[in-house]
């Protein structure tokens, strides 16, 4: 029996032979990341179901010194949720536990595995709300979220999911289970590490379930405008009162949507950018502005990510800048003239930016150049997505040497057998 066979037959004994798949067909949609740009080799994909099996299985992984990759939906756009080199996928889908919402203190308790759907249908029933929302919504879990601090559409109104998570438990690298579940409404029992795995995109712990706080609907009505507008200044001014979301979209998204989606032209002029707004309060439009009010106006922008990637592997950059550069920035990467089409959409009150690159032939030079333009401006490279692969180099370039530094030293001191995701964000 080989090394790898007896590994196998321990990984077995803990979840069970129907949780650990090696066939290449199966493993095949494990191993590939959302966009296509990532293929690689596992090891095995094994399935645990309880945070004792996961315990268990990174105990065996510690021991043989076989490396492995945290994933839950696998939506990750930073190749940050794949084996690179022949590492063990987790898959954490099986944590999908629902606890009952407490109603007085308006939390939860969920699985690692939950999508964030079903956490938002299951909160919806007691009638409140969970505060991120993005159009993964039915793949993406609450584990990959807060592993990669998502952000959504509703940053504006609620923060990020790092303002969402009030307590984790989670599976060091040594196999011990640390968690703050206990659901107390304070404490200050001396330092709380488990913070630090909000956003550390598998690399310092796996995280089996989080306490996140609900929050209770606002208003009943909430109304979809759109507006085209000749710069984003423009669409910014309409951050006010009541706002839940407050996103953009280029000429170049709007003309993909409608032709590979179907969807009817919303004004009959073009304008170089949409700006799509929901609201519990109507803002005031001036009469020179044109605007269309609609539910259905969300298909416009939700169906972005997915008809960009009919249209060929993108290269997807994901960076803020401060507010008051945004049309700069629009500008600056119009004037790169990047080979391929270039699409640009994203979170408007944050100066997020997606751009999205098809057809250039060059992917790391499309990332070194758009790159280059954020920092320039005081951005940052990483706005929602993390740094996965994409960025790994690119974050040790451009982060200031204290905190690599201090990144690495808590690195070392949590995984000092780098098992866990190993390729992202120091490796490379
Ligand atoms: P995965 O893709 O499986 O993993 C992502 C990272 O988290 C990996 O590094 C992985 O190792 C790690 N990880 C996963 N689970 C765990 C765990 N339990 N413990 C420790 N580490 C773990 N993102 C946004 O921020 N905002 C958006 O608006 C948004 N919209 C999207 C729309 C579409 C159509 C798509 C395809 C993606 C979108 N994303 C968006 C990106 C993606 O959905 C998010 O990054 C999401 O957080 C990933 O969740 P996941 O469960 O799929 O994680
Ligand atoms: C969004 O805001 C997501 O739609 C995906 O963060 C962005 O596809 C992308 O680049
Ligand atoms: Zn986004």
């Amino acid at each position: 029996m080989s090394p790898g066979d007896s590994v196998l037959g321990a990984f077995e004994g803990v979840v069970g032979a129907d949780h650990v798949l090696t066939d290449s067909d199966i493993v095949a949609g494990y191993v590939r990341d959302w966009t296509g740009r990532w293929t690689g080799d596992a090891f095995a994909v094994v399935r645990p179901g309880t945070a004792e099996e996961v315990q268990a299985v990174v105990g065996i992984c510690a021991e043989s010194r076989v490396p492995l990759v945290p994933q839950g939906g696998n939506t990750g756009l930073v190749g940050g949720s794949i084996p690179h080199r022949g590492e063990v996928v987790l898959s954490l889908r099986r944590l999908n536990r629902l606890g009952p919402v407490d109603a007085t203190t308006k939390e939860v308790t969920v699985g690692a595995g939950v999508t964030i759907g079903a956490l938002r249908s299951h909160a919806g029933e007691a009638g409140l709300e969970y505060g991120v929302d993005l159009a993964s919504r039915d793949t993406a879990t609450v584990g990959g979220t807060i592993a990669t601090n998502a952000g959504g559409v509703n940053v504006v109104a609620n923060g990020d999911t790092r303002r969402q998570v009030l307590g984790l438990e989670a599976v060091l690298a040594d196999g011990s289970l640390v968690s703050t579940l206990g659901g107390m409404v304070k404490e200050s029992t001396g330092p709380d590490p488990l913070p630090l795995m909000v956003g550390s995109e598998g690399t310092l712990g796996i995280i089996t379930a989080a306490r996140v706080r609900l929050l209770p609907p606002a208003g009943t009505e909430r109304m979809v405008v759109m507006l085209g507008v000749d710069n984003l200044e423009a669409g910014l001014s309409f951050l006010g009162p009541g706002i839940r979301a407050l996103e953009f979209f280029d000429t170049r998204c709007l003309a993909a949507v409608i032709e590979l989606r179907g969807l009817s032209r919303p004004f009959d002029a073009e304008f170089p950018f949409y700006v799509l707004i929901e609201t519990t309060v109507m803002p005031e439009i001036p009469d020179s502005v044109s605007a269309v009010v609609e539910p259905r106006l969300w298909a416009y922008r939700e169906a972005i990510t997915e008809t960009i990637s009919q249209l060929g592997v993108p290269v997807k950059l994901d960076v803020a800048v401060p507010l008051d550069r945004i049309d700069d920035f629009a500008q600056g990467v119009a004037g790169l003239g990047l080979e391929g089409q270039v699409f640009l959409f994203g979170h408007l009150a944050e100066g997020n930016f997606h751009v999205n690159v098809v057809g250039n032939p060059h992917p790391e030079g499309v990332v070194d150049r758009v790159l280059e333009v954020v920092v320039g401006m005081g951005g940052v490279i990483a706005s929602e997505h993390g740094i996965g692969v994409a960025k790994a180099a690119w974050w040790r370039r451009s982060a200031d040497p204290a905190t690599l530094s201090m990144g690495r030293r808590v690195k070392e001191a949590l995984d000092p057998k780098h098992i866990l995701n190993p390729e992202v964000i120091w490796g490379g």
